[in-house]
């Protein structure tokens, strides 16, 4: 299971790409996952830099898909985003993890697991496991962009500033995927249309929201073009599952 950029990028960024790795195989019962052909392996430069993107997407009984994407801009920029969409016939919420880090430094690392149903409440199985998490502290917390009303409250978004910060971010995102492969492994799908429509219609905003990230889009716009950009938000990115019949 190994990728080529993530020897060439932030140490963080391996580290965390290997133990996510991981723990899906630990917890999950992974299946391949069919990336669009053209999708799998992407480089491109038109006006910027070169941008070489590498993706792994796996599927499991509770899982619509786990990606796991590495970004490399130029020599500068690496980025780690990993996202995973449950089946919207189950009452779980999507785990989503992005660093990016610019010239040997972190200038993001985000981590949450986002709430998808009407109220935008995490299932009570989760309450109690993520309360247990250990309370961390960080000295310089960001704020959320406006998009972020998807984000919970046990999310995570920080700029590290020392490897020590780096470690405690990597402890904290490993538990958080960790409690959520548990829960994950041990539901049920729920199969009343009214509820799958409401996990389906929370799926969406995630994604609308999610695809409203300017920083992302102008990235990859520099490398592939505008069109291309859109498309690879909106169908390798942040895709949701119009229909919910074919599994
Ligand atoms: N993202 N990120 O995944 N993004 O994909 N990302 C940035 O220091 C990419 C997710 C999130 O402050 C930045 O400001 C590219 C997921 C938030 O306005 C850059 C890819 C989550 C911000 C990129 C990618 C998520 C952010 C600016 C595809 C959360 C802050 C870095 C490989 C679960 C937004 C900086 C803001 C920032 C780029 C969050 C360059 C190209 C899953 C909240």
């Amino acid at each position: 299971m190994s990728m080529s950029l993530r020897t060439k990028q932030h140490p963080l960024i391996g580290q965390l790409a290997d133990r996510i790795e991981r723990t899906w195989q630990e917890y999950l019962d992974l299946s391949p996952y069919q990336i669009p052909h053209d999708l799998g392996y992407v480089e491109g430069s038109l006006e910027g830099e070169r941008l070489v993107i590498e993706n792994k997407c796996h599927q499991t009984p509770q899982f619509r898909k786990l990606h796991l994407e590495l970004a490399q801009v130029g020599k500068n920029l690496d980025i780690l985003h990993c996202v995973m969409f449950p089946h919207p016939d189950r009452d779980l919420p999507i785990f989503g993890a992005d660093i990016v880090c610019g010239r040997g430094s972190v200038s993001a690392a985000i981590v949450d697991l986002s709430p998808v149903n009407r109220d935008r409440s995490l299932p009570a199985s989760y309450q109690l496991p993520l309360f247990g998490l250990p309370t961390t502290s960080f000295s310089q917390v960001r704020e959320l962009p406006e998009w972020g009303d998807i984000f919970s409250d046990y999310c995570l978004f920080i700029r590290p500033t020392d490897a020590a910060e780096e470690a405690t971010f990597l402890d904290y995102v490993i538990s958080m995927l960790t409690i959520h492969c548990q829960i994950a492994s041990q539901t049920q799908p729920t199969t009343t249309a009214p509820e799958i429509a409401n996990f389906q219609a929370g799926q969406q905003y995630y994604c609308d929201r999610q695809q409203q990230n300017d920083k992302t889009r102008r990235v990859l716009e520099k490398s592939f073009g505008v069109e291309w950009a859109d498309r690879y938000m909106t169908t390798m990115l942040f895709d949701y599952a119009a229909q919910v019949a074919s599994y």
